[in-house]
């Protein structure tokens, strides 16, 4: 399996709009373990296929204590949202900076697995941000898209001097 390059913020590919998957292949299951490995190691407990420069519509995500439950939600998309959640997020592509977000409490999702079957399935709690939060990435929006225009320019400034620090 092999480790992929996780992009982080400011870079404009993140902005970048995925396209369905229509090809399920050993290919596309190689790929999605890539991606399980790549998470596992970050750590994280979601990661979408954006994130690392691959604009093709599939997440994978493990929110188990013992990482032993993965998913892999390939073209998801959210059927029903309902009621609200605030939760404290962070993203492998905006290192260091931390938010409280507003998303749904309870969401019913379809998608296809990596063999192409359909499933449904409903998500509550972390699940529901996890999933809310990795098919923004799908559409290019990062978790600092929810933000006041404030609260996201000094997260961009914390950032932008972080990059100077580092380089
Ligand atoms: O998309 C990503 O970068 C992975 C996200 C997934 C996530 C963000 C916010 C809330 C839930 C999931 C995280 O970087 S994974 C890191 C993490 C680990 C434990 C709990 C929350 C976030
Ligand atoms: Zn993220």
């Amino acid at each position: 399996m092999t480790k992929l390059t996780i992009l982080t913020l400011p870079d404009k590919r993140l902005k970048t709009i995925a396209k369905p998957v229509t090809v399920f292949d050993q290919k596309l299951q190689e790929f999605a373990n890539n991606m399980l490995e790549t998470m596992y190691e970050a750590p994280g407990i979601g990661l979408a296929a954006t994130q690392v420069d691959e604009h093709i519509q599939l997440v994978v995500i493990d929110i188990s204590e013992e990482k032993n439950q993965p998913l892999c939600l390939i073209n998801p998309k959210i059927i029903q949202k309902d009621g609200q959640q605030v939760h404290e997020e962070g993203c492998l592509s905006v290192p260091g900076i931390y938010a409280k977000v507003k998303r749904a409490s309870t969401i019913e999702v379809k998608y296809q697995d990596e063999t192409g079957k359909e499933h449904q399935m409903q998500a509550d709690e972390l699940l529901a941000v996890c999933i809310q939060h990795e098919l923004d990435h799908l559409k290019g929006i990062v978790f600092l898209d929810h933000l006041s225009p404030l609260k996201r320019k000094m997260a961009m400034k914390k950032l932008e001097k972080e990059a100077e620090n580092s380089d």
